[in-house]
């Protein structure tokens, strides 16, 4: 159903207020850095961010920044209905180190303003990952010091930039193999060894103990063998006294349907070892075009896993990866899917968002 929209923006330092239906705002040149705004009450009242503070529970989105910067509409959504934000490539190595030893926060300072505007909690994706790094990190031919040193340094800035404003941190990001055992090929195990990973955990730590670090993966076809794997890691690095503070599940539907009963044991194993677990990038990828029966599977996608995290005593973050589906990653990565986020691409509730809000509301 395609709700005729509007948004109300009212601009803090001259009160004007424009009432514009949202589909003829959307992508029009526009920053919405320091005006508050109402969506649309079709999105329901109170918001989502604060059924979620209600409940205890932190509900965000990642965050496309260019959408942030251009489209009020989007700004706006974003602001209001979400009490956590995740930058969905801002902060990654790329973008933080483009070239060794030169840092640039830009992209990554907006979306932290932004959060503190909104007064929203920042979750911080990543620090490490063996894919899509900068080209002269993966052409570099390092000794073992040179990549210890490379690793400190990039951890020390990063953390040390956004100290205090990070509530979480992705630390490393998919150390789980393709089969699903073992640790993925990359650039630091290749240079480091395995102990790359719980050096991340300690220049993290060092840089801002009171940043929550995480381990983040995602499982492959939900068989849960990658998700054994990466909660048995986290365990193990418990034990060994890293500071390790959780455990991330993305929860990409094409990647890991969801099954809670087996996710609520792997938390429970988390949790006798004291480590929280955060879903961290839930979305579900519908084999276009979208049907009513997949809008409603799509709906219970997150309905379960919502309602699996909230019945778990260590699980107080869902993430979802991408809150609308214009700007969703999924369309660019699989082909023939998409519609994979609880609000249209005019910014129009489906069936899941109304699952959210149910979910959060129900104990
Ligand atoms: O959604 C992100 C997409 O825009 C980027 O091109 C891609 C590479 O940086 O990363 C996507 O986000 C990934 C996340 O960082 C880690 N888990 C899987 C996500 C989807 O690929």
């Amino acid at each position: 159903m395609i709700v005729n929209r509007t948004v109300r923006l009212v601009t803090t330092a001259l009160i004007v207020t424009a009432l514009t239906p949202i589909s003829a705002s959307r992508g029009q040149q526009a920053k919405l850095t320091s005006p508050t705004c109402t969506p649309s009450s079709v999105l329901g009242t109170p918001p989502l961010g604060k059924l979620a503070t209600a409940r205890g529970v932190l509900v965000g989105s990642a965050v496309n920044d260019s959408a942030l910067a251009t489209d009020p509409a989007y700004a706006c959504v974003l602001g209001t209905e979400f009490n956590m934000v995740e930058p969905e490539n801002s902060m990654k190595f790329a973008a933080t180190e483009p070239a060794p030893g030169v840092f640039d926060f830009t992209r990554a300072d907006v979306i932290v303003a932004f959060a503190k505007l909104h007064h929203q909690s920042v979750r911080c994706h990543n620090l490490v990952w063996n894919l899509f790094n900068p080209n002269w990190l993966t052409s570099a031919t390092f000794t073992k010091q040179q990549a210890l040193a490379a690793l400190s340094n990039h951890i020390a800035k990063v953390v040390g930039h956004f100290r205090s404003k990070c509530s979480q941190w992705d630390v490393v990001n998919e150390p789980i193999g393709p089969s699903g055992t073992g640790l993925a090929p990359s650039p630091w195990l290749k240079w480091i060894g395995p102990s790359y990973i719980n050096l991340a955990f300690t220049y993290a730590h060092r840089a801002d103990p009171n940043a929550r670090l995480y381990l983040n993966d995602y499982d492959f076809n939900g068989n849960g063998v990658r998700t054994r794997s990466l909660v048995s890691l986290a365990v193990s690095l418990r034990r060994a006294g890293v500071p390790i503070d959780g455990v991330g599940l993305q929860l990409h539907s094409i990647q890991s349907p969801a099954r809670s009963a087996f996710l609520s044991q792997q938390m429970a194993t988390a949790a006798a070892a004291r480590l929280s677990v955060a879903m961290t990038e839930v979305d579900y990828a519908i084999a276009l075009p979208v049907n009513t029966t997949a809008l409603v599977a799509e709906a219970n996608y997150f309905s379960d896993l919502l309602s699996t995290c909230l019945a778990a005593t260590n699980c107080r973050t869902f993430n979802i990866w991408g809150f609308e589906d214009q700007y969703s990653w999924i369309p660019g990565f699989f082909t023939g899917y998409g519609a994979g986020t609880p609000l249209d691409a005019h910014l129009n509730p489906k069936p899941a968002w109304q699952a959210l809000r149910v979910a959060l509301s129900t104990k």
